[in-house]
């Protein structure tokens, strides 16, 4: 079932948030003595911090600043639902994403608050221990516990690679497993959701995304890697709602992948007037043109790095001169290059009638892309796009 906060009016909607709190605050705390509050202050934050965070995670899951208190409720109740991550075939770039920060934000804190029963990163267990760990876990929160998945599947040879443990069961064992019990899957960063770097062409191991290796609902959370405010307002999400969010085409949930990179960009002024970087380091690139000509595909892809950055907030591609490469759009690696060329300089056959965008923008300095025809279409074309040559 999906759910979307225009189904219900508003009061409707905070008191069914009250009642799934509650709910949830009866269960028992997993592990964690401290509260959240304890958890930040112990790395510098205050509570004016803490609401200040979740009052732009209210914004971001697209409901009115009036719920931010419950936003903060539901963090609080977040350490009653156990949460599995599994690692498949990926980078760890996700996870790092996260994690990785000398100094870290609130969003990754909530990770240490959380109960993960099992992630194969953090956890000190291994061997034996860890396998028992994971088995253990998903025997005692049956049908209760979260599971993360970071990494696509291998298929190839029989489903042999990722053969862990002293009971040798593979990646896609271990995952479609995990998956059985869940009460919410996750496949998070663009292997998961689509199969990824590893699955591109040839895709020597056979690699493909969850949602092929189990039927159950997946809901995709893409980028290589995600930002960290897109993982965990996908699991506040849940934790307050209790139900699947309104998803797209391709599982991406609306709230953070319904508008593409380039109607939210801070160089789209430039794209209009036809001011476009022609070469890295150049005059356009030192005054913050668009990147469209040296290849950025912020036309052709849907999410919201431009708002949620990366790095606690400090940056995201296009912001850093590089342009976006298409990273949460399936299959990105093959139909998104060469990188640092527009698509439109090879030919396909696109809703812009085979013109190819980057003429237009030349001819016109204005927007073509921004007729309706895109949105959506978008995605068609990109599939009728030869794949580079090897
Ligand atoms: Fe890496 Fe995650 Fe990319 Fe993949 O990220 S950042 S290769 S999406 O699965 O670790
Ligand atoms: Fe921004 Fe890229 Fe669009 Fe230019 S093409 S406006 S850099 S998203
Ligand atoms: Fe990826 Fe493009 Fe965002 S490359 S990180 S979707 S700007």
């Amino acid at each position: 079932m999906s759910m979307d906060t225009k189904d219900m009016s508003y009061d409707l909607l905070y008191k069914r948030f009250e009642e799934r709190i509650e709910q949830l605050s009866l269960l028992p705390k997993m592990h964690n003595d401290n509260s959240i509050e304890d958890t930040i202050a112990e790395h510098g934050f205050g509570r004016r911090d803490f609401m200040k965070w979740a009052g732009a995670i209210t914004a971001m899951l697209s409901l009115p600043a009036t719920f931010t208190p419950l936003v903060a409720d539901a963090v609080k109740v977040a350490d009653r639902l156990p949460i599995i991550w599994l690692h498949m075939a990926e980078c760890t770039g996700c996870s790092e994403s996260l994690l990785r920060s000398a100094n870290p934000s609130i969003d990754s804190l909530i990770f240490d608050y959380i109960s993960l029963e099992y992630h194969e990163t953090l956890m000190a267990a291994s061997g034996w221990q860890a396998e028992a760990n994971l088995h253990g876990a998903m025997e005692r929160y049956k049908g209760r516990y979260i599971l993360m998945v970071e990494g696509g599947i291998p298929t190839g040879l029989g489903g042999q690679f990722l053969t862990i443990g002293a009971h040798a069961k593979t990646g896609k064992n271990i995952a479609t497993e995990a998956a059985e019990s869940a009460a919410a899957i996750f496949a998070i960063g663009t292997c998961s959701s689509f199969g990824g770097v590893q699955a591109a062409l040839p895709n020597p191991t056979g690699a493909v995304s969850l949602s092929k290796v189990t039927d159950k609902n997946v809901i995709n959370v893409p980028g290589c890697p995600p930002s960290e405010k897109n993982i965990v307002g996908t699991l506040l999400h849940y934790l307050l709602y209790g139900t699947l969010p309104a998803l797209d085409a391709f599982n991406r949930p609306k709230w953070a992948y319904r508008l593409r990179i380039h109607d939210q960009c801070e160089r789209r002024g430039h794209f209009d007037a036809g001011e476009f970087v022609e070469h890295f380091g150049d005059a356009g690139a030192k005054d913050g043109y668009c990147l469209y000509k040296v290849g950025c595909k912020g036309p052709y892809t849907f999410n919201n790095c431009s708002k949620q950055k990366f790095n606690q907030g400090t940056s995201w591609p296009v912001q850093v001169g590089f342009g976006c490469m298409g990273c949460s759009e399936p299959n990105f690696w093959d139909t998104m290059g060469t990188v640092n060329e527009p698509l439109a300089n090879r030919m396909y056959s696109s809703p812009f009638g085979g013109v190819g965008a980057d003429s237009t923008a030349d001819k016109i300095g204005i927007g073509i892309l921004t007729a309706t025809a895109v949105g959506i279409a978008a995605h068609a074309a990109i599939s009728l796009i030869k794949p580079p040559k090897e």
